[in-house]
């Protein structure tokens, strides 16, 4: 069969709602995609370890130390199953890994924000995880079989995330005026990043068009954000915080909320490298890495060691 009638072939069974497994035949382009998409996310994932991690050994109680604990423990578990996905398209993990700490691969621009106060924790929770969930759930739906089951297991795992967060700021907008002043201001600087953790508009998306063809994403980067928005929205007010977008107003003939114009230039900006935190996050996960090779090579030396045994066992027997 030729290129062309394979890749009919490929579409119909996309349309037909099936899901690509690794050893099934897909177009170059397909893969590529996935590889960069699964990738940047899986470095999302252990990146965003950092802002959080900051504050493990500051928490206010041993209740909160503990949730935290766990919280970013399952990022690094996220980033594991994301990995192990992409392996599945015929990548090695060290590569992917190698592109990360030389900075040529990309992850979430939400990540190269510095966290200022114990606020933070409630707002990224709140927010930042908020809007993986909504950009997650359609994933659980995306076209290819690994990474749709690894998505199950992470949305179920962002939602005790959200919780967390919310209930963070719960207590503190229910606490002393200086408290609530933390979560607001905790609000105004994580507000416009976690819009822009939804990508470009769709009019500036290069890879938006193809990704929904091929149903690797099943919904646009505006449909999500404002999907985010309309659900969030409430959420501030019940709270009593206050979004800080004063264009933000409900338009009832299309239902949902109008905001103001995000700042794209920051957006470009941070993920061209130059965010406040870029330089640190990159650094930190470099000597997390080389401080990391000892467990490594005690991993490779112990499977080299049991491959070994199996292989004389069998020659034995
Ligand atoms: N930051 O054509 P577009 C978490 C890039 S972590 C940086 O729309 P696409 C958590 C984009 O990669 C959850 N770069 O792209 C962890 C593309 O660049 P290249 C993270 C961005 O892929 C710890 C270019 O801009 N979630 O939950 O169709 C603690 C053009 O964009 C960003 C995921 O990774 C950005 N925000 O759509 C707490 C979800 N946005 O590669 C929480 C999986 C865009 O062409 N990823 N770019 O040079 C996706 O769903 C999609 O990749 C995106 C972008 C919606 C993000």
């Amino acid at each position: 069969m030729g290129e062309v009638q394979l890749e009919k072939r490929f579409q119909d069974y996309l349309d037909g709602e099936n899901k690509i497994e690794p050893k099934d035949w897909m177009p170059d382009a397909y893969r590529k995609t996935l590889i960069r998409q699964i990738s940047q996310h899986a470095h999302s994932e252990v990146v965003g370890m950092l802002p959080e991690a900051n504050w493990i050994t500051r928490a206010p109680s041993l209740r909160r130390k503990v949730a935290l604990l766990a919280k970013v423990q399952d990022e690094a578990g996220h980033g594991l199953y994301l990995y192990s996905a992409a392996e599945t398209l015929g990548i090695d993990r060290s590569e992917l890994v190698g592109d990360l700490l030389s900075g040529k691969a990309k992850y979430s621009s939400i990540f190269n924000y510095p966290t200022v106060s114990w606020a933070d924790m409630g707002a990224i929770g709140w927010l930042v995880d908020g809007a993986a969930i909504a950009n997650q759930v359609m994933l659980c739906r995306t076209s290819y079989g690994p990474y749709a089951r690894a998505m199950v297991r992470i949305c179920k795992e962002e939602s005790f995330h959200q919780r967390q967060g919310y209930e963070i700021m719960l207590s503190l907008a229910n606490g002393t005026a200086e408290q609530k002043q933390m979560a607001q201001d905790a609000l105004n600087r994580w507000w416009w990043p976690s819009l822009m953790m939804f990508g470009p508009t769709d009019d500036l998306s290069p890879n938006s068009a193809q990704s929904m063809k091929w149903k690797i994403k099943r919904k646009s980067n505006d449909e999500l954000r404002q999907e985010f928005i309309d659900k969030t929205v409430p959420q501030a007010e019940f709270l009593g915080l206050t979004v800080p977008d004063k264009d933000l107003k409900w338009n009832e003939e299309k239902q949902g909320y109008d905001y103001g114009e995000i700042d794209w230039e920051e957006f470009y900006n941070v993920v061209k490298g130059n965010g406040p935190c870029n330089k640190q996050r990159l650094s930190d996960r470099v000597k997390a890495h080389e401080e990391g090779a000892w467990v490594r090579e005690a991993a490779n030396a112990y499977a080299a060691k049991e491959a070994k045994r199996k292989a004389d066992k069998v020659q034995a027997a």
